[in-house]
């Protein structure tokens, strides 16, 4: 049976509205408005147990005199409408926009009830994209360039909107303003500013608890203990992130281009510095003429352009000509992923040899080392005199693989002993490697990259091109169905260079 809370009736009746961005918005003539609507929705807010006082841990570790946990607000839908509507009429009307996208899940909700309620469109961003390659990451129809309103239920230091504005813009739609519930002020609002988002917050953790002070909800001892914890943890989300880039903070790519002993890494650092982008596509596609056009597409977005050779059905000898005239003409380096795995003296026919003529054309390959360090012998044997450079598989992208532990360092004992060939290594999480940050003359590559965390349906999987350079210590974000599948592929190159930089630059300031 439903029982109707008798509060639900205090609360402030909101205007009917039908037609999308010609709604009344805040101004200061509704202040008084906004301030007993913010008064009524915190008195719900604390009725239903949403917000609840004394001693909880936090999923960081930290003890929290107060938790917040708006998924009740379901069970409760005049109060989820007059929280939408509240959220909807608080945005400026400076603030233009054509659409909205909750950050899933709690905003989800509310994000349908604003968009039924005043008739403005509404995206859904995939929180897990099972195999990103046919389906897509934004669902709903929208147009490139059209402006996308964030709502969000709470922000503490801005990680969850930012990680749907990253799929957001990639596909093209412009992100500049979030809309929050609830601000827990522990950072949040300087991240969203640092990224371009303004944050539109309708409650204050602060003001909230001075209202239910007010109003008699709390006592006066846990008001201030709230306060104090506000206080003391102000700005942990930034403080957090300025740490983070503290322990990571690594050396620039001019001067390890200084640091590398291989020519051709030293090549690939200065590409990268040049053209500032850290982004290689795996040009995974289904015939020669699909790759060269590919090439010619993303060319002037990319360091390096990663090839399968092997899985091309129209492949002709005149191949790696073609390639490296659009590889010069961009100034981009070609990576044959060959993945090497036998002994030295085979590999030596196998890099020079057959019908691919591997050595003749590309830059770069890679290796792994199951076989031992002859391998590594072999490949320099034929790629050192022609200055070419080599990638170990340090470790692997897919699920349940062997390439970890003792395996890995390893990879990092042969390259340093083999560093005039050896250039880096294909990896998924350096920073986590024993002795890390690794010696910087090396360069870290790392596949297994979209703009949402997932996987395929064969173990692939994926990491956010933020999260791979900043937070696992990569220089190289290795895309290949994020951009290849993409609906216009130079774009998606665009933005994954963009992210891919802007996070090698947080890292090293
Ligand atoms: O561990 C690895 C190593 C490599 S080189 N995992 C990988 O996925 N790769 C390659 O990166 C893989 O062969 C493919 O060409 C690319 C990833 O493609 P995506 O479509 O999953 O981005």
């Amino acid at each position: 049976m439903i029982t109707f809370l008798p509060y639900i009736n205090t609360s402030v009746s909101t205007p009917i509205l039908t037609l999308a961005h010609s709604f009344p918005r805040f101004s200061h003539r509704h202040h008084r408005h906004k301030m007993s609507s913010m008064e009524s929705l915190i008195l719900q807010l604390h009725e239903i147990s949403a917000v609840k006082f004394g001693s909880f841990k936090l999923k960081s570790g930290i003890t929290s005199p107060v938790y917040i946990d708006l998924r009740l607000i379901i069970s409760y839908p005049s109060l989820l409408r007059h929280i939408s509507q509240t959220l909807i009429t608080s945005i400026p009307t400076t603030t233009t926009f054509d659409l909205i996208c909750g950050v899933p899940y709690t905003a989800l909700p509310i994000a349908t009830t604003v968009s039924i309620s005043n008739d403005i469109p509404m995206v859904m961003r995939r929180k897990e994209v099972k195999d990103y390659g046919t389906s897509k990451a934004i669902e709903g129809n929208y147009q490139k360039d059209q402006a996308c309103l964030i709502i969000e239920d709470l922000v503490t230091s801005g990680a969850s909107v930012l990680e749907t504005a990253a799929p957001l813009r990639a596909a093209g739609l412009k992100v500049t303003d979030a809309v929050v519930l609830i601000d827990r002020e522990q950072g949040g609002r300087e991240n969203l500013e640092e990224n371009g988002i303004k944050l539109h917050a309708i409650i204050k953790l602060s003001e909230m608890v001075r209202v239910l002070r007010d109003k008699g909800k709390l006592e006066e001892e846990t008001e201030k203990g709230v306060l104090r914890f506000l206080e003391e943890n102000r700005r942990v989300g930034v403080v957090k992130a300025v740490e983070k880039s503290v322990r990571v903070k690594s050396l620039g790519f001019e001067e390890r281009a200084k640091l590398a002993k291989n020519e051709m890494g030293k090549r690939l650092f200065e590409v990268m510095v040049k053209k500032e982008s850290n982004l290689c596509v795996a040009a995974d596609v289904g015939t020669a003429k699909e790759l060269l056009e590919l090439a010619e597409k993303v060319g002037q977005e990319i360091c390096l352009l990663k090839t399968h050779v092997d899985i091309l059905p129209d492949f002709t000898p005149d191949f790696g000509a073609k390639l490296r005239a659009i590889a010069d003409k961009y100034n981009f380096l070609i990576f044959e992923d060959r993945k090497f795995a036998d002994i030295g003296n085979t590999v030596t026919m196998q890099y020079e040899g057959g019908i691919f003529r591997i050595l003749d054309w590309a830059d770069i390959v890679n290796c792994h080392i199951i076989s031992g360090p002859g391998i590594v012998d072999g490949l320099k044997l034929k790629g050192l005199p022609r200055g070419k450079g080599l990638l170990l598989l340090a470790e692997m992208s897919s699920a349940g693989n062997f390439a970890k532990g003792d395996y890995t360092a390893a990879a990092v004992k042969i390259a340093e002993e083999h560093s005039d060939f050896v250039m880096g290594f294909i990896s998924v999480n350096p920073a986590s490697w024993p002795g890390a940050p690794v010696n910087p003359a090396f360069i870290q590559a790392t596949p297994g990259v979209q703009m949402v965390t997932g996987g395929d349906a064969l173990g692939q999987q994926y990491n956010t091109p933020y999260s791979v350079i900043y937070d696992r210590g990569s220089d190289i974000i290795i895309v290949g169905r994020g951009i290849i599948k993409a609906a216009n592929p130079a774009e998606a190159a665009r933005e994954y260079r963009l992210q891919g930089w802007d996070a090698y630059l947080a890292k090293c300031t």
